[in-house]
């Protein structure tokens, strides 16, 4: 009778789990970091990981370990990325964290898998005043070692305003090294991704920017050794909404963009035209 009780439960627990990283691939928007965004691939096994607000769980693909990570009494879960950042193929779970009740969070938590699949803490960063909320990877210089991509909200020394900024870092002895604190695009934005538009295996920044009058374009920049130098950018609508990456069955990934079309809000593909030209699908 036990067992036929385990098996309920199990199957029960299966069909909550699956329906909690549905809800966690919704919450967040797909953070597009692998191709599969919640399974971290490691030497040791793969995971299955359920992400929610107030902790990540991590299951082991034969079921039999299982772990759980929380950020703290009254902290929350703000952004995570699953990724390798390192020259091996193990991903580890880079999570923004901060006091629940904060629109911003404040620290990042570089999370690891050790090898008996339990997870261990590599990583506590403090990110106090530097309102981090937004956390993504990409080979920002095509070294085929992923960057770890943050966006704060906060002042800098030579912009003394409050505006979202991309820092990037890199990985190395065990920490976080600023590789980009350009800080600044060349305007305002609203949102950033990494998506290789024009094919050469690089992924540009590209950003959801405000012109002068409002009005909003998208901007792409590649890396250029030392920052980002836009590359391309688009004719400017009234509005961008957002921007986001999707990826096919076939495993063909194309970029979005959304915009108001006839008073309707619609998802268009973003392509690279000529030089320095992004157009949106269907654009004459
Ligand atoms: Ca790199
Ligand atoms: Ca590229």
């Amino acid at each position: 009778m036990l067992k036929y009780k385990n098996k309920i439960i199990l199957a029960v627990t299966t069909a909550v789990f699956g329906i909690l990283i549905f809800a966690t691939a919704l919450w967040t928007g797909n953070n597009g970091c692998g191709e599969e965004s919640n399974v971290i691939c490691t030497s040791n096994g793969k995971f299955e990981v359920e992400i929610l607000e107030n902790h990540a769980r991590m299951l082991s693909q034969d079921g039999k370990t299982e772990s759980i990570y929380m950020p703290g009494e009254e902290k929350k879960i703000f952004d995570y990325c699953i990724s390798s950042i390192t020259n091996t193929l193990d991903d580890k779970l880079l999570i923004i964290t901060g006091d629940s009740d904060e629109y911003y969070g404040n620290e990042l938590q570089v999370i690891g898998i050790s090898p008996d699949g339990e997870i261990c803490k590599e990583l506590t960063k403090s990110m106090k005043d530097m309102n981090p909320h937004d956390i993504n990877t990409s080979d920002v210089d095509g070294d085929g070692i992923f960057e770890i991509s943050i966006t704060m909200y906060k002042k800098t020394r030579f912009h003394p305003v409050m505006a979202e900024r991309p820092y990037i870092y890199y990985w190395s002895e065990d920490s976080i090294n600023p590789m980009w604190r350009g800080s600044r695009l060349s305007r305002p934005f609203s949102e950033y991704l990494f998506y290789d538009l024009d094919g050469d295996k690089r992924e540009e920044l590209i950003a959801i920017e405000y012109l002068e009058n409002g009005s909003q374009l998208l901007n792409a920049y590649s890396w250029k050794g030392f920052g980002f130098e836009s590359t391309a950018y688009s004719t400017a609508y009234d509005e961008i909404t957002g921007l986001k990456k999707r990826v096919d069955k076939s495993g063909a990934s194309r970029l979005l963009a959304q915009i108001d079309v006839d008073g309707k809000a619609e998802w268009i593909e973003v392509e690279h035209g000529e030089e320095g030209v992004l157009k949106l699908h269907g654009e004459k």
